[in-house]
Formats: C-alpha cells, sequence, structure tokens
C-alpha cells in the first residue's frame, strides 16, 4: 500500500507513535509518505520506502496567521495525485482530519477516491476539543473519517461522552518499539554508586502536574539517598525550578532538557513518575516499563490500560502527593520487590508489542481501502 501519515513532527507522543507507526509500515514492505511541517524528531531511518513532504505556510504580510490548515489541505491534494497513494492516516484531530476532509472533497471532484483514518491521542479531545469552539469541526471530520482510532479504550468513552459521534471508534493501543541498540550510557554521570535514581519525562505543560513530581521527592530524598532526572522542557519549567528551590532539592535535582535518547536516561533508573491530571494512553510510562523502570502514576484517564497497580508499579489519585510518596519509599526501600516490580513492568510493556499493533492498523487500511472501492464499483 502507499500510506500517507500527517503528523505533528515534535517529541509530542502523538508524533512519535506516528513516526514509529510509519517505520515499521515500511519496514513491512509499504511506501509511506510523512507529511508534516518539519521533519519528524524520530525519523531516524533511511528506507527507499520512506518519503517526507514539507508543508510550507506563506507568511505573505496580509496573514496575520499564517494559513497552516490551507497548505496543508493544498500539499495532500498534490501528494494524493502524484504520489497516487491509497489511503490517508491522519495522527491529531486538529487541524489534520480536517485537512484530510477538505482534500478528499477537492480530489473528488477530479475523479480521484481516497480514504482517510483518523487517531486520536488525547489532548485533541480531552483538551483542545472541549473547548466548545472547537466542538463543531472535531465533531465534522471524525463523523467524515473513514475510520477513526483511538489510543486507549478511556479516550474512545471520552470522545462518545463529548461528542456526537456517528462513526464506530476502533481502539488500537499505543506500542513500544524494540530498541535495537545497545545502550552505553554511564550511570555514575548520574548519581553516586549509592544513590537511587528517580526520574519523569514530558512536556512540561500543566496537565503533566510536574510541581507534584518535585513535591513527591521532597519527601522521599530525605529518607532515602536518592536524585531526581527531570527529561524535556516547557511552559512550567520555570515554576518546578522556583520549587525546588523552595524546598531546596535542588542539588538532587537534574533538568536535562529535552534529549534524543531519553528512554537511554530512563533505563538506568529505579523509578518513573507521571503524576498527570488527565493522560489518553501515557507512552511515556510505557516506553520506562519496557525498559524495566516501574511507574508511580496518576489514576486517571488511559493509564490504567498501562501501568497495572502493585504490578508494574502504583496508580493514586491525581495529586494525592503522600500516597505518592509512601508507595514510591515502599519500592525503593525494599529491593527485592523493586526488582520484581522492574520485571514485572517490562513483561507488562510486552504487552503493547509493536507487530501485532501495527497489523491492526493495516488491518483497518485495507477494511476503508475495499469499502471505498466498492462504492466505486
Ligand atoms: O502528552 C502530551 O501532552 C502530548 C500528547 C500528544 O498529542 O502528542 O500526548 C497524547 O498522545 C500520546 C500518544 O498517543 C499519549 O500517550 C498521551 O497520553 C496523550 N497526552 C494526553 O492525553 C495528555
Amino acid at each position: 500500500m502507499k500510506i500517507g501519515i500527517v503528523l505533528y513532527p515534535t517529541y509530542g507522543g502523538s508524533g512519535i507513535v506516528a513516526t514509529e507507526l510509519g517505520k515499521s509500515l515500511a519496514e513491512k514492505g509499504h511506501e509511506v509518505h510523512f507529511i508534516s511541517y518539519k521533519f519528524p524528531v524520530r525519523l531516524n531511518v533511511s528506507s527507499n520506502r520512506i518519503f517526507y513532504h514539507e508543508v510550507r505556510v506563506s507568511n505573505y504580510p496580509l496573514f496575520h496567521y499564517p494559513p497552516y490548515e490551507s497548505s496543508l489541505t493544498s500539499k495532500l491534494v498534490d501528494i494524493i495525485r502524484f504520489e497516487k497513494l491509497d489511503v490517508l492516516h491522519v495522527h491529531y484531530a486538529i487541524p489534520h482530519a480536517s485537512a484530510a476532509r477538505t482534500a478528499q472533497q477537492i480530489l473528488k471532484e477530479e475523479g480521484i477516491q481516497i480514504p482517510f483514518i483518523t487517531t486520536l491521542h488525547g489532548t485533541d479531545i480531552t483538551l483542545v476539543g472541549k473547548d466548545p469552539f472547537f466542538k463543531p469541526i472535531i465533531t465534522f471530520s471524525i463523523n467524515k473519517s473513514e475510520a477513526v482510532t483511538t489510543v486507549s479504550e478511556s479516550l474512545k468513552q471520552d470522545t462518545l461522552q463529548n461528542f456526537d459521534i456517528k462513526n464506530e471508534i476502533h481502539v488500537i493501543p499505543n506500542f513500544i518499539t524494540p530498541s535495537n541498540e545497545a545502550y552505553t550510557i554511564n550511570r555514575d554521570h548520574y548519581a553516586e554508586k549509592d544513590e537511587l535514581l528517580l526520574v519523569h519525562v514530558s512536556n512540561f505543560r500543566k496537565v503533566k502536574r510536574l510541581e507534584d513530581v518535585i513535591k513527591v521527592f521532597s519527601k522521599i530524598h530525605t529518607k532515602i539517598k536518592a536524585k531526581l532526572i527531570l527529561i524535556g522542557d516547557g511552559p512550567e519549567r520555570a515554576k518546578a525550578e522556583m520549587l525546588c528551590r523552595e524546598l531546596g532539592t535542588c542539588s538532587k535535582t537534574n533538568f536535562v532538557g529535552t534529549i534524543n535518547n531519553a528512554r537511554e536516561v530512563v533505563s538506568i533508573c529505579d523509578l518513573f513518575f507521571l503524576p498527570s491530571e488527565t493522560e489518553s494512553f501515557g507512552l511515556a510510562a510505557l516506553e520506562a516499563m519496557s525498559v524495566g523502570v516501574p511507574v508511580i502514576s496518576s489514576n486517571t484517564g488511559g493509564l490504567p490500560e498501562v501501568n497495572i497497580d502493585n504490578y508494574s508499579g502504583y496508580l493514586c489519585d491525581v495529586g494525592d502527593i503522600n500516597t505518592m510518596a509512601e508507595k514510591a519509599l515502599h519500592l525503593l526501600q525494599n529491593k527485592e520487590v523493586l526488582d520484581q516490580f522492574k520485571q514485572q513492568a517490562k513483561f507488562q510493556a510486552n504487552k503493547f508489542n509493536q507487530d501485532k499493533i501495527v497489523d491492526q492498523y493495516i488491518a483497518l487500511y485495507k477494511e476503508v481501502i475495499q469499502k471505498q472501492q466498492a462504492t466505486i464499483l
């Protein structure tokens, strides 16, 4: 198949999943065309089956706001027409699904038919989507997609509750990519031999509750020798740094920024924190588990579908920093239990096997293509 993938190119989960999916599809023999405004950060392979098409936005002075959706739509029309794509898979509803729908209508006028699939990743529904202003366009583009997928059952229920959806929603969870490279990271650069390492990875947005990570750490570090690594960057960073100063944990906290080898750094850690307000899936937690790091997370959204309480880690109420600290100490002060949880975390992560999950997308592509061909005949 010739597949077009529209994505955000950044470190955000939706872009990572879309990129890894495309890489895997190419490995399975499909031709994949990535379409975005910037080269996707995880597109670190070369393959004669992978293509990248950049959307350029006009900066004509009249445009106070550059018309990205129109540029994307025009790019889609051009690529679908020229590359003769069989199916388009857009990640994130705004503005990718609506651009896909307009491109589809333009091409229909020329006698070209292409189905498109929309994958909802969470923030498009739970945050952006709840702004009533966006509701009509999100509802319309979901209903006009030939197929819709969500990354968790919880996100499916959120979507059904908040939008008037006529389409069936398929749940296809995120997956872990096997990491083939042998890690060479030196743990000594991050901690003393007798110190435990705690870690958090995110885009430091409010929804991630970074302050809870720092507060939990301040409760823990007086009881055990430990350091905290914070991977990522974003709007809450300055506040987080102030809080570390207030709580006197600066010397034990390492803000390493947005790094390419995040999973490698996580792999040398003992415990991962994801106390988010809401999380449709929690790819960062799954990636931590895949390298044997148990997770203390909140129990909202899709997190209970990923992190199993008292097995791959612990689930706590949002904002319950006392229980988070208590559970973390329970693991960190009992080496045997911690080692058992490390193994269990890896085992749980393996359920999100890339091959099986990518095959579910392939089956869906085939289904929508066949359905569309049947309507033409
Ligand atoms: O978490 C973010 O802020 C980034 C966001 C995105 O759209 O890239 O992540 C969402 O999609 C990920 C991949 O499906 C999920 O693992 C994250 O849980 C989800 N984030 C939220 O729901 C807050």
